[in-house]
Parts: C-alpha cells; sequence; structure tokens
C-alpha cells in the first residue's frame, strides 16, 4: 500500500540513476525533514545519513544561517544573470572568497549550476586554450577506468563508468581512459606502493601512444568517490606528478566530492600537494542547500583565454545565480568561522578512520579504508583470497538493505560499503554509525550463513 506521495511518484516521477519498473513495485522512501546528520521519513524512521545527501551536506542539516540568508537574497535579487557585463555581489564576493582559500596560483573562478556543467566547462576551456596556444592538435582527455565526473554527455565522457557509457554511445571522441589505482581489486601480488606507481605509469604509457601533441589534459579524481573510494597508494599522486611535468598537458583535479573540507584542507589538492591547471568544484560549495558548481582556473589557463580570448562563448543561465551564491559563500564563511577544515584533520576525522578500522576485523571484511571524512570496506567471503560473498557483486545491496533498517545510510558500489558524512557529525554519532555498521555486517553475514 503506497502513501499518497509515493503513488504520485510512481505515477509521474522519472527517477535519476533507478530502475523506474522495480521502483514502481517498491515504491520510493519519502524523506520529509532532516537536522544535523539524520533524515526521516513519511513512515517516521530516523535515519544517520552516513552519505550527507550525495556527498554534499558539509555543514550538516537545518542551518538556519543559510535559510536567513537565502531569504534575504530572494528579497533582494532573487535573479539576474551575468552575461550582459554585469554581475552581482553574491557572485563576485563567492568568486574572491574560494580563490582566496585555493592553491595560490588560481585565482578565477567560473560558475555553473553542478559539477556536470563544470566539467563541461572544464572540457571547452582546455580545448580553447590550446587553440589559443597554437596547439589546435591536443583534444584527447585521458581520464581513468571507473571514474565518476558527472551524467552530461561530456560527463559521462570523462567519466570511467562502464554502465554509463553502455547507454548512449559514449565515451565521446578525444577520451581515452587508463588504469585506475583500486589496489584492493587490481593490486595482484605487488606492493601498495608498487601498485601506486604501475597504475601511475599507465598514463605516461597512454601519453606515448597517443603522442604528446594530443593530449589536452588529465583528470582525476584526488580520491575516487563514486567508484567506491578508492584511495591512491601514497606513490600514485608523486609519480602522476613526474610525469606531467614531463609533458607539457594540463591538470584537471576534480574536487566536486573533495572540495571543501572533506579531506581536512580546503581542497584534496592542498593534501597531495597538486598544482592543478583547473579545479571543478560543486555540492560542499553550498553543501548542497541549493545547486551550484564552478571550475577555479589556474593562472596559466586563464591568462591565455582572457588575454588572448576574446569572447569565451559558453555560460548557463543559472551561472553564480545569487541566490546560490549568497548561500555558498555563507556556507563557506561558517565552516571557516567553527573552524570546521581544522576540525576535520585534528579531530573527528582521526576518531573517524580509527573507528572506522575497527569493522576491518570482521568475518566478511576483507579491507577498510579511509581519508578525511570519507571511508570504504569491501565485503567479502574470504580474506585471503578476497573471493566475493555473491555473484555480480550482489552482497553490497543487501548489506545496504539491512544498513537502512539500521537506521544507518551507507550505500553500495558494488561490494564496496562506502559513508561520507557531514563534517559536523559528533563523536557520539560517530559512535553510533560504527555501532549501526557493525550489526549491518553480523546481519549480512548471517543473511549468508557466513557466521
Ligand atoms: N565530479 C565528481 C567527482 C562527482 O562526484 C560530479 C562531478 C558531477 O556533479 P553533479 O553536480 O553534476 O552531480 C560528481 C557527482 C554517486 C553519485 O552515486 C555521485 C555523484 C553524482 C551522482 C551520484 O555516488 N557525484
Amino acid at each position: 500500500m503506497y502513501s499518497e506521495l509515493q503513488q504520485k511518484d510512481i505515477n509521474h516521477h522519472f527517477t535519476p540513476f533507478s530502475d523506474n519498473k522495480e521502483l514502481a513495485e517498491q515504491g520510493s522512501r519519502v524523506i520529509t525533514r532532516a537536522e544535523g546528520v539524520y533524515i526521516y521519513d513519511e513512515q517516521g524512521n530516523k535515519l544517520l545519513d552516513a552519505m550527507a545527501g550525495l556527498w554534499c551536506v558539509n555543514l550538516g542539516y537545518g542551518r538556519q544561517e543559510l535559510v536567513d540568508v537565502a531569504t534575504a537574497q530572494m528579497k533582494e535579487l532573487p535573479y539576474y544573470n551575468l552575461f550582459f557585463k554585469t554581475t552581482h555581489a553574491p557572485a563576485a564576493k563567492l568568486a574572491e572568497k574560494i580563490t582566496s582559500l585555493a592553491p595560490a596560483h588560481m585565482n578565477k573562478v567560473f560558475f555553473t549550476g553542478s559539477g556536470s556543467e563544470a566539467n563541461d566547462t572544464v572540457f571547452r576551456m582546455v580545448r580553447r586554450f590550446w587553440d589559443l596556444e597554437g596547439k589546435p592538435t591536443k583534444k584527447t582527455f585521458i581520464s581513468r577506468e571507473n571514474a565518476y565526473h558527472g551524467s552530461t554527455v561530456v560527463g559521462a565522457s570523462l567519466g570511467g563508468m562502464g554502465y554509463m557509457h553502455e547507454q548512449g554511445d559514449l565515451p565521446i571522441a578525444g577520451v581515452e581512459h587508463i588504469e585506475q589505482p583500486y589496489y584492493f581489486k587490481e593490486g595482484g601480488d605487488l606492493s601498495q606502493e608498487e601498485f601506486g606507481i604501475k597504475a601511475a605509469q599507465s598514463l605516461e604509457a597512454k601519453i606515448i601512444e597517443l603522442g604528446e601533441e594530443n593530449i589536452a589534459a588529465f583528470i582525476a579524481e584526488p580520491f575516487q568517490g563514486a567508484g567506491g573510494v578508492i584511495i591512491p597508494p601514497s606513490t600514485y599522486w608523486p609519480e602522476i606528478k613526474r610525469i606531467l611535468a614531463k609533458y607539457d598537458i594540463l591538470l584537471v583535479v576534480d574536487e566536486v566530492i573533495s572540495g571543501f573540507g572533506r579531506t581536512g584542507e580546503w581542497f584534496a589538492s592542498q593534501h597531495y600537494d597538486l598544482k592543478p591547471d583547473l579545479m571543478p568544484i560543486a555540492k560542499g560549495l553550498s553543501s548542497g542547500y541549493l545547486p551550484i558548481g564552478g571550475v577555479i582556473v589556474g593562472d596559466r589557463v586563464a591568462d591565455t583565454l582572457i588575454e588572448k580570448g576574446g569572447d569565451f562563448n559558453h555560460g548557463f543561465t543559472y551561472s553564480g545565480h545569487p541566490v546560490a551564491a549568497a548561500v555558498a559563500l555563507k556556507n563557506i564563511e561558517l565552516i571557516e568561522a567553527e573552524g570546521i577544515v581544522d576540525r576535520v584533520k585534528n579531530d573527528i576525522s582521526p576518531y573517524l578512520q580509527k573507528r572506522w578500522q575497527e569493522l576491518a576485523s570482521h568475518p566478511i571484511v576483507g579491507e577498510t579504508r579511509g581519508l578525511g571524512m570519507v571511508a570504504g570496506l569491501e565485503l567479502v567471503k574470504d580474506k585471503t583470497s578476497k573471493e566475493r560473498i555473491a555473484p555480480e557483486c550482489k552482497a553490497g545491496g543487501v548489506c545496504r538493505d539491512y544498513s537502512m533498517a539500521n537506521g544507518l545510510i551507507m550505500r553500495p558500489c558494488g561490494d564496496t560499503m562506502i559513508i561520507s558524512p557531514p563534517l559536523i557529525i559528533s563523536h557520539e554519532e560517530v559512535d553510533e554509525l560504527i555501532e549501526k555498521a557493525k550489526k549491518t555486517l553480523d546481519e549480512t553475514a548471517a543473511f549468508y550463513n557466513l557466521v
């Protein structure tokens, strides 16, 4: 028996990233409200949202300051565009604020409505850059298998998700994928360090295969998010940096998930000491309260595009939307005022990671891993052989269902269970998260007769 809202949803809502036929048989969970790290559904269930929505609600739910700033901005100037030689206070102030936190050589921001639009913007900026530099053959992007860069045609093409490429003849021409630094799955007999070097060297092999003169940029998430919280071995990024220094290829670091405090720095590029030419951002920029994204542009690209480029024929109706920008600015100001980035680094991330590691001793956990405020674990039948519990990585879905029943939003990527909680989560709430995760793992093991 469906509620009125579930029935409307079944009848008329075409849901993203879902099997809509299956959903029509089950009905969606109707989320009604949220506070702090908790969300509530129509049935009155309270769930600890260990995914911060979709990796975005960094400040947690229910921040009145963000509501107030949105209300005030709506009254003063609810909308104006940035196309007609115009700007407004929220866009100008937000651009200044973001660049003050970004690596020093990055001093411009182009605003978009989402992370996917940010990556579409990257694609056009990079190709335009090389044209203006007189190197029009430099068009190809190198990305990685199992990367996530969005769901538009360019975003999905840059991403390395086979199940997305299958639908709509993707990737588009000019995008190539190399191996990912996923040690648990692909490390074989190598040590973590050896595997990190090997995975990075597939970039150099691809550059040599295609010819440096044809490569525009390398794009990567600092750690893969939607791919399953894949944290590269310590040798990976230094080797990528060595390779990029050898060739004239731009570096795009996709900070859509990793930006705004999640790693204990404002940006993961600072954590890994990277010098990106472009950084797509979104999600934590506004803690998800309103849709907004952007591209932080390094001086090299910005100088060429601005000095030599004339009009850049690209932009969106909602680029730098004043209400979204005002909320994003307030969001950043609150993160600063409350010392949240520092708290992540020195307090709550060490605590979360220490407690998450306890799950490694569970009989069906093959590995735990984490960085800052993201973590993942691998479900296995056999810790040594890493054999999966069920065919087609179906145990992840079973584990997710137990997790939801236990009041914890922890989600599967195949047989990898992942979390990315709000940065404001308390120690007690971390304890609750871990207790619920343990219970969930026990129940999953029992379901498969593994205890
Ligand atoms: N880059 C990265 C690294 C992302 O994680 C995007 C770009 C695209 O952002 P928009 O705002 O266009 O969605 C993302 C988005 C998942 C999931 O299942 C992750 C994302 C989006 C949808 C689902 O984990 N990340």
